[in-house]
């Protein structure tokens, strides 16, 4: 069956701000208090989504989350009318007015982990979308995530969307953000990064450890994977230190070839003759010693938190962020594996640095969806990529996104209109229908 990966990315909401949320995500740190640009960090994303597809690749597209979750202040006891409750939340709980406002939805790589049916024990594709439990303002993503996700992919037929693993630090899962797929003729496997587990004896110290041992185990059963298709692995406590919060922070792979910085995973050489068992002589593997690419160096401008794609023509595309190019180490590196000879033979910058100064890089932007024709025909949605659409959201972004946000404007209530308003035409154009409560209301 001709099967092909789509990228879907989620658009960068007009709430997007610099909020300081994400413990051991340095970039987020380093930002809380920007000034933010929703327009300009919502139009860096289109942008690179459009220039993924022009190198041929299937590129698709998820709408923001309602924010600010206006649901989540209430549950946490704020009362009255929605703008009494947002302007006591500025007043007496900011970051909980920042929590309830995050844009962190479009980094889609978090929103589930996904298996495609060629390597399915009942021959459809899985998703599990993530609990995001370590932060809050990431675990309210979760229960629209799946409502999103059940409507795209809601033919029982070749879809299966599960439900969320329990909301439990001990099953703290999230999604792609630490799995990669591999595969060669001699299969496929599912590496899951994980960062802590109740019977390791090494974890970070430093730093949270946001996915365990246990909830990559659940999710591999959910995704009814093979055991002979996963390889689980820990993360190494360094790594999360050194602030790789996810293990796509610091690795990536695509079919036959696996990119990784040797602080990504503890015993990375075990890793990687693991895989070679599984893969064969096929799997072609490049390794960044500390030496070669700083963890430091690595964690702030993210080279392998670049999208590694297969082109039409069979060889690979690198796309890394424009903050890695300014790096001579980054870069080198990066150049040194399209020099190589390995599938590698393109290096492409992109500027999505207002996503970056949050700890975002282009990988983090995209989920990655395995499909063959006839699955990809039964998707719902207008979400596949094409210049026309490309157009129409981009117009909607002018139009209606604000090109500077301080944590003053979240409570407005003009904002949070104008905020509905910029939802409600980017579901209209992406043809969803209602997904949103406040338009099902
Ligand atoms: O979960 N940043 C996100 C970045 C997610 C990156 N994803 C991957 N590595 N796949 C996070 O830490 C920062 C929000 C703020 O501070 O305003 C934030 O949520």
């Amino acid at each position: 069956m001709p099967a092909r990966e789509l990228n879907f990315d989620g658009l960068v909401g007009p709430t997007h701000h610099y909020a300081g949320l994400s413990a051991g995500n340095l970039a987020s740190a380093r930002h809380a208090g920007h000034v933010s640009n929703p327009r300009a960090a919502a139009l860096q994303g289109l942008a690179k989504m459009r220039f993924v597809a022009e190198l041929g690749v299937a590129q698709a597209i998820l709408p923001p989350q309602p924010r600010p979750d206006v649901t989540l202040l209430r549950r946490l006891g704020f009362e009255g009318t929605e703008a009494a409750v947002l302007a006591d939340t500025r007043r007496l709980a900011p970051e909980l007015l920042s929590a309830a406002s995050s844009a962190s939805a479009m980094w889609t790589a978090n929103a589930a982990t996904v298996a495609p049916s060629c390597d399915t024990l009942d021959a459809r594709v899985h998703v599990v979308p993530a609990n995001l439990v370590t932060m809050l303002h990431r675990g309210i993503e979760t229960p629209y995530t799946t409502r999103l996700l059940s409507r795209l992919f809601g033919d029982a037929r070749h879809f299966h969307v599960h439900e969320a693993l329990p909301a439990n630090e001990w099953m703290a899962d999230e999604g792609a953000a630490n799995h990669t797929r591999l595969a060669t003729q001699q299969g496929a496997v599912h590496l899951f990064g994980w960062g802590r587990s109740r019977s390791a004896k090494r974890r970070p110290t430093v730093h949270p450890a946001r996915q365990t041992r246990e909830a990559s185990e659940a999710v591999a059963r959910l995704l009814h994977l093979a055991p002979l298709h996963t390889v689980l692995w820990q993360q190494a406590p360094a790594g999360i230190d050194g602030g790789a919060f996810h293990s796509d922070v610091l690795c990536v792979g695509n079919e036959g070839f696996f990119m990784l910085h040797e602080r990504a995973f503890l015993e990375h050489e075990a890793l990687v003759a693991e895989l070679a068992l599984r893969l064969g002589g096929e799997l072609e593997v490049a390794v960044a010693s500390e030496q070669e690419l700083p963890l430091a160096e690595a964690v702030a401008t993210y080279p392998f938190n670049s999208e590694l794609v297969t082109l039409p023509s069979g060889d690979m595309a690198i796309i890394a962020p424009s903050e890695a190019q300014q790096s001579h180490a980054a870069r080198r590196f990066l150049e040194r594996l399209v020099a190589e000879p390995n599938p590698v033979t393109a290096l492409h910058f992109v500027d999505v640095n207002d996503s970056m100064h949050n700890g975002g890089g282009p990988a983090c932007l995209r989920l990655r969806v395995r499909l063959e024709s006839r699955e990809e025909n039964a998707l719902a949605g207008r979400v596949l990529f094409d210049p026309a659409l490309h157009d129409e959201l981009v117009a909607c972004v002018q139009r209606r996104y604000r090109d500077r946000v301080t944590l003053d404007d979240l409570p407005d209530p003009a904002f949070v209109d104008e905020c509905r308003t910029a939802l409600d035409e980017i579901t209209t154009i992406l043809g969803l229908g209602s997904v949103y409560d406040f338009q099902l209301a």
